[in-house]
């Protein structure tokens, strides 16, 4: 367990800074841009003929409870990124959602088998309050990067802050440095 956290075992706290959005899997579509070769959009359809991965493990809030086991189910970032291309110059990713917010991230911390699409949580699709039909998952970080009902990734080449970032919150956010707060 990273410092400071706590298994919140079988609760499943809900955090969001927006009103949970009414978004039908058949209305989702999910789009990569910026600092790419060659910039796309998917459907639901599109995104669920890429091939199905699972992440089992830990996740980690910053107001301090983690699960330790947890099961999502989706599509992982290389496979969207393959076929976008991202060019030399990105070295950073803002991620936004349908509502808005938005998270910033290194590009290389969603890159190798670390990030999803996530459409399934324990087999059951995603509920919209905890951001169904898709979110992004980067559980290595603290959860907040994990933006909810997550509409794109734009390819940037300098970190800029997203939601939380600019009202304090880390731009990494790694759990075992405690990296909660700008300045950790
Ligand atoms: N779109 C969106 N994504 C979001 C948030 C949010 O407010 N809006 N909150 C973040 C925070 S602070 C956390 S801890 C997790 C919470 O996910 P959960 O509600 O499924 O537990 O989502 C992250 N993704
Ligand atoms: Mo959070």
């Amino acid at each position: 367990m990273p410092p400071g956290q706590y298994d919140a075992h079988n609760s499943f706290p809900v955090l969001s800074a927006e009103v949970t959005p009414e978004l039908a899997a058949a209305d989702w579509t999910f789009r990569i841009d910026g600092l790419v070769a060659s910039p796309r959009a998917w459907t639901w359809d599109d995104a669920h003929a890429l091939p199905a991965s699972t992440y089992e493990g830990p996740i980690h809030c910053v107001t301090s409870w983690s699960k330790l086991s947890t099961r999502f189910t989706g599509v992982s970032v290389d496979d969207f990124l393959r076929a976008v291309g991202p060019l030399p110059a990105a070295t950073h990713v803002v991620a936004y959602a349908h509502t808005g917010y938005t998270t910033n991230l290194a590009l290389d911390d969603l890159v190798d088998g670390k990030a999803w699409i996530a459409f399934d949580y324990e087999g059951e699709p995603l509920t919209a309050a905890h951001g169904g039909p898709a979110r992004l998952l980067v559980p290595h970080l603290y959860f907040w990067k994990s933006a909810k009902w997550i509409a794109g990734l734009r390819l940037v080449d300098r970190d800029e802050p997203g939601f939380w970032e600019r009202n304090g919150y880390h731009h990494r956010g790694d759990p075992w440095a405690e990296e909660r707060y700008a300045g950790d």
